[in-house]
C-alpha cells in the first residue's frame, strides 16, 4: 500500500468514527429528549405516586373518620383473645371529656386486612348510675330506663330516671333467681333468669308480672330484633333466635370475629336490625349482623373504665335511644352511665 493509500484509507477510517460518533450523541440526546418526556408532571408515574387513594389501605367512610384519626397498627388484638383482668383497666377517668373532643365525632382506625372496624366512643354526656347495681340488662323505652340488676337475694327488675339515676320503680325477683338481661317484646318486658330458665313477663309501666315461659339452657342477654324474633344469648359465641309470643326457639347464629367463634356474648341491644353485645370480661362491645353472625364493628371502651371497680364489676349494659341515635352504655356497679356517639348505627 503506497502512502497515499494509507492516507486515504486512514481518512475513510477517521470518517466512519465522526459519522460513529455523531451518531452515538444523537441517540443519546434522544433518549434523553424521551426520558425528559417521561417525567415530567403528565407522566403515569408522577400522577400515580402523586395520588394517595391508590396507594393507602382502605379507608372508613368520611363521615367516620375525624382528622385525627389514629393509625390502625396502634389497634389491640380480637377481643376473644383478650385477657378479662382488661376489664379492670383503669385508664378513663370517668369524667366527661372537654367541648372539643365532645364535639368529634367517633374514632373509627380502619383495620388490618380481614379484620373488623374498631370504634372508640365519644362520650356526650356523663350522668349518675347506682353503685349498687350489678347491671345485668340495659334498655330504654318511653324515656325511661329499664335496668335489672342481679345477684341471687338482690335481683330487681328496675325503672331508671335517666338525668338522675333515681330508682323510680322496682320489683324484686324470687331470691333463688339471678337476674339476667332484659327487653321489652309484645309491649312488655321479658326478663330472664339466667340459669333459672324462667322468663318473667311483666308490665313495662308497674313493672307488675303478668305471666311466665321456660327456655332451655342459660339466658343472659335478650334483645327484640323484629316482629318475629328475640334474640338471646347464653354466654357461648350462639345467638339464639325465639319467638315473641311463645318463646319457642326458631332459629340460632354463631357469632365470628375475624372468622373467629366469639363466646362470652353477654348483654345485648337490637339496634336497626342488627345485634349489639357486650362481651363478658372485656370493654369491648361488638355490632352483629343477625343473618351472617359476623361482627361488623368493634368498640373498644376500655377509656370509659372508671377508677377503683372490682373485677366482676365489668361493662355491661347497651340501650339505645332512637330518637338521638346515641348509646347509654354502663356496668356493673359503676359510677356512671354515659351517653355515647358510636358513629352511624
Ligand atoms: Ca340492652
Amino acid at each position: 500500500m503506497t502512502f497515499g493509500q494509507r492516507a486515504a484509507t486512514a481518512g475513510s477510517w477517521g470518517r466512519l468514527r465522526v459519522a460513529a460518533t455523531y451518531l452515538s450523541f444523537a441517540l443519546f440526546a434522544s433518549a434523553c429528549s424521551s426520558l425528559d418526556s417521561y417525567t415530567d408532571g403528565a407522566s403515569p408515574a408522577t400522577s400515580t405516586l402523586a395520588t394517595p387513594t391508590t396507594q393507602s389501605p382502605p379507608t372508613p367512610p368520611p363521615s367516620t373518620q375525624p382528622p385525627t384519626t389514629p393509625a390502625p397498627s396502634t389497634q389491640p388484638p380480637p377481643t376473644d383473645t383478650a385477657d378479662p383482668s382488661a376489664a379492670e383497666g383503669n385508664s378513663g377517668s370517668g369524667s366527661q371529656p372537654d367541648g372539643a373532643s365532645a364535639q368529634a365525632p367517633p374514632t373509627t382506625a380502619a383495620p388490618p386486612a380481614g379484620q373488623v372496624p374498631v370504634i372508640t366512643p365519644v362520650v356526650i354526656t356523663t350522668l349518675p348510675h347506682d353503685t349498687a347495681a350489678f347491671t345485668q340488662g340495659l334498655e330504654l323505652a318511653d324515656g325511661i330506663l329499664l335496668e335489672s340488676v342481679g345477684l341471687r337475694g338482690q335481683s330487681a327488675t328496675r325503672r331508671v330516671v335517666v338525668a338522675t339515676g333515681e330508682v323510680s320503680d322496682s320489683v324484686s325477683m324470687e331470691p333463688e333467681f339471678f337476674a339476667a338481661g332484659l327487653t321489652v317484646a309484645n309491649g312488655a318486658v321479658y326478663q330472664l333468669s339466667w340459669q333459672a330458665g324462667v322468663l318473667i313477663i311483666s308490665d313495662p309501666q308497674t313493672l307488675q308480672e303478668l305471666e311466665r315461659r321456660s327456655y332451655d339452657g342459660e339466658g343472659w342477654g335478650i334483645c327484640s330484633l323484629d316482629e318475629n324474633r328475640i334474640a338471646m344469648s347464653d354466654g357461648s359465641d350462639l345467638i339464639t333466635f325465639r319467638d315473641p309470643v311463645t318463646f319457642e326457639r326458631v332459629g340460632e347464629v354463631a357469632v365470628t370475629l375475624d372468622g373467629e367463634p366469639l363466646d362470652r356474648l353477654n348483654e345485648l341491644e337490637c339496634v336497626n336490625g342488627n345485634i349489639w353485645a357486650n362481651v363478658w370480661l372485656t370493654s369491648n362491645l361488638v355490632q352483629i349482623d343477625p343473618a351472617t353472625g359476623q361482627v361488623l364493628k368493634r368498640v373498644d371502651a376500655s377509656g370509659l373504665v372508671p377508677e377503683g371497680l372490682g373485677t366482676d364489676d365489668v361493662l355491661n349494659g347497651i340501650a339505645f335511644n332512637p330518637e338521638t341515635a346515641t348509646f347509654f352504655l354502663t356496668g356493673k356497679r359503676w359510677p356512671v352511665l354515659y351517653e355515647v356517639d358510636l358513629g352511624p348505627v
